[in-house]
């Protein structure tokens, strides 16, 4: 296909201030200013987002910037939470959304998520909207129609100009950070089934646009594999984003 690779890292809650921007600037000389044609957008803790953005834009950087979560009000009283707005007001262009953590820790709903990316969008931010199934759904070999079901309730009218506009993220909850990896024929079984579904919500046009990466220990070691799988257009990457070296071999396999 022709979409533009895209490997995103998400830092979780890792690296103070300090430390973020440190491991930005070590991924910038890592990388150098060429990607090969691979997007990459890092996702560090809101606190270091003015500080990576820095590096970005003094070192011309070659990477994006993405917060790990977003609030849809547009200002008032919501305490602890961010808007679009101070997203977008310290260089984000990215945000990740629905990730199984805040689904699973704080109890974010497919209703909320909803809501953030029509927020996200409107202001011109790119949702990375995580979607993927427990172990117990996926023993039952329900793992397509659950998937499935939180895409059309994730994008519930959603409208999109283009598909540059989302990207999708396929998350087997039992992968995450566990050390065990889905196969790369699992995966794409999924995203398959989620950029057809893509297709239904958004039309044929821009389904194909849109990227649907994959994660859950994603590493060096396996990246090329799912990346070859036909509806897999990149990776969401969590323990192996915090070694620069590591990252950036992911984008050069990528
Ligand atoms: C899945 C992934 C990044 P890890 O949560 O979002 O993390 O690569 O550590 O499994």
């Amino acid at each position: 296909n022709t979409r533009t690779r895209l490997i995103a890292g998400n830092w979780k809650m890792n690296k103070n201030y300090t430390e973020g921007v440190q491991l930005a600037q070590d991924l910038a000389n890592e990388l150098g200013h060429d990607t090969h044609g691979v997007e990459v957008v890092v996702c560090p803790p809101a606190t270091d987002l003015k500080g990576v953005s820095g590096v970005i834009e003094f070192d011309r950087a070659p990477f994006g910037l993405g917060a790990q979560n977003v609030y849809w009000e547009a200002s008032g009283a919501f305490t602890g939470e961010l808007s679009c707005d101070m997203l977008k007001s310290v260089g984000c262009t990215h945000c990740i959304v629905g990730h199984s953590e805040r689904r699973d820790y704080f109890g974010e709903t497919d209703g909320d998520i909803n809501l953030k990316v029509k927020a996200l969008l409107a202001a011109g931010i790119v949702p990375i909207s995580c979607c993927g199934e427990s172990l117990e759904v996926r023993e039952a070999g329900n793992q397509v129609d659950f998937v499935v079901g939180q895409i059309r309730a994730d994008f519930d009218g959603v409208e999109l100009e283009s598909g540059d506009q989302l990207v999708v993220a396929y998350e087997p909850i039992w992968a995450i950070g566990t050390g065990k990896t889905a196969t790369p024929e699992d995966a794409q079984e999924v995203c398959g089934a989620i950029r057809a579904a893509l297709v239904d919500i958004f039309g044929a046009d821009i389904a194909s646009q849109i990227r649907v990466l994959y994660g859950g220990s994603a590493k060096p070691g396996n990246v090329a594999g799912f990346l070859a799988e036909e509806d897999v257009d990149g990776a969401l990457v969590g323990g192996a984003s915090l070694v620069a070296a590591d990252f950036a071999a992911m984008v050069e396999r990528a």
